[in-house]
């Protein structure tokens, strides 16, 4: 019998949330052969993703996984095998009483936040038992083994590597977007929150006087964009020229078209978890734009994981790396972080790839939860 999985998704806001359900339901279909219900409470934010979704639809089959929407009016639904809360989402009560009910018990997981904080590794795989005597799991992705590591689907690194090994493919890929840069034009992708560090970024690379093509996906930080071209109602397709630099949005695409943009760019600006991830599979360097959260808990965050990322690098390198992203996430001025970090880019550049091969060594986050299902039977 086909083993069978629900995952709820609350989309709390922006894309992450969805992003990752939809990869990781994806996968489990594909993969690991599962039969898979996603359920989304906002489907709208899907549809960005997934641009072929009905937005309305009570349930659909998209990619194999059957995609539900989450109704604020729980209706009685079948209990499968592996039941997944992400981001401490709860499950309706209803539900949970079906789960109760089920012999024999389904495997109740809560997938976490993806963070390099020490503790994670002690948290991870730990149950919480519930006042109604079921058993829950605590799930946490991360970049060590004690964790449950990274979403990364078994072809990709291949697929990424031959992508890059393949100008005509790149160009191909990048004319279909309308994106046609100068020969030789540095490629830069930027996917991030609002943020007043952004002029004096843009500044700094218009000084340099190196040509730029700055890709810039539709989203929050285009007002900043705005502001810095001193107009406004910039839609995807909009392409600017000042000095070497050009800027261009974006429409916002598919998640596999954006893992190709982050292919093709020499630099990548990326935001939240996934697309957080997926530039760390593209293996180039880049800035992390981290989710901000109150009382600056994001910070120790940050710290974190630049621990862990920057360990490997000579001490000049990684100094630059971490000026430049504290100051992007602290809304500061970002030319001296930005000039520091052009200084050492071969070894940038041979960092990413050494990072992705490393964090690639280790088990997928997917097939990490698989063999979690399986050794609690
Ligand atoms: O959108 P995000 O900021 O999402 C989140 C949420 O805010 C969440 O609540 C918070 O907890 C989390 O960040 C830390 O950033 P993220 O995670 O990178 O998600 C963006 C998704 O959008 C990701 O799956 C990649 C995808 N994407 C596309 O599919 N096409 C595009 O063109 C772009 C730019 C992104």
């Amino acid at each position: 019998m086909q083993v069978s999985w629900d995952i709820f998704c609350d989309v709390v806001d922006n894309y992450g949330d969805v992003g990752v359900t939809w990869r990781l339901a994806r996968q489990l279909v594909a993969e690991h052969g599962f039969a898979v219900r996603l359920w989304i409470n906002d489907l709208s934010a899907f549809v960005r993703l997934c641009p072929h979704a009905d937005p309305l639809a009570a349930r659909q089959c998209q990619a194999g996984v059957e995609v539900c929407h989450w109704p604020e009016d729980w209706q009685p639904a079948s209990i499968p095998d592996v039941v997944l809360e992400a981001f401490a989402c709860r499950v309706p009560e209803a539900y949970t009483q079906a789960m109760l009910q089920r012999s024999p018990r389904p495997v109740w997981l809560n997938l976490d936040y993806l963070s390099a904080e020490d503790w994670v590794s002690g948290c991870h795989g730990l149950p919480s038992p519930q006042a109604n005597g079921l058993k829950k799991f605590f799930f946490f992705p991360g970049f060590t083994e004690q964790t449950g590591g990274l979403l990364r689907e078994q072809s990709l690194i291949a697929q990424r590597q031959a992508f890059q090994a393949d100008p005509a493919a790149q160009q191909d890929f990048l004319r279909g977007l309308g994106v046609q840069p100068e020969s030789g034009a540095r490629l830069i992708s930027l996917f991030a929150y609002e943020n007043p560090a952004l002029g004096s970024w843009l500044d700094q690379l218009l000084g340099e006087g190196v040509v730029t093509h700055l890709l810039v996906p539709q989203g929050r930080i285009v007002g900043d964009l705005q502001r810095w071209l001193g107009e406004g109602g910039l839609q995807a397709g909009a392409i600017r020229r000042r000095g070497a630099l050009t800027i261009q949005v974006l429409p916002f695409v598919a998640q596999e078209q954006y893992d190709r943009l982050l292919w093709c760019c020499d630099f990548n600006v990326v935001r939240g978890e996934d697309s957080f991830v997926r530039a760390q599979w593209a293996a180039r360097p880049m800035l992390w734009h981290i989710y901000q959260q109150q009382d600056d808990a994001h910070r120790p965050k940050l710290e974190a994981f630049l621990a862990l990322y920057l360990a490997t690098l000579p001490a000049e390198a990684a100094q630059a790396t971490a000026e430049l992203w504290r100051a992007w996430s602290a809304g500061e001025e970002v030319q001296e972080g930005w000039q520091q970090l052009n200084r050492y880019w071969p070894q940038m550049r041979e960092h990413a790839e050494h990072w992705c091969q490393q964090q690639a060594a280790r088990s997928d986050l997917a097939s990490a939860l698989v063999q979690f299902y399986r050794n609690s039977l």
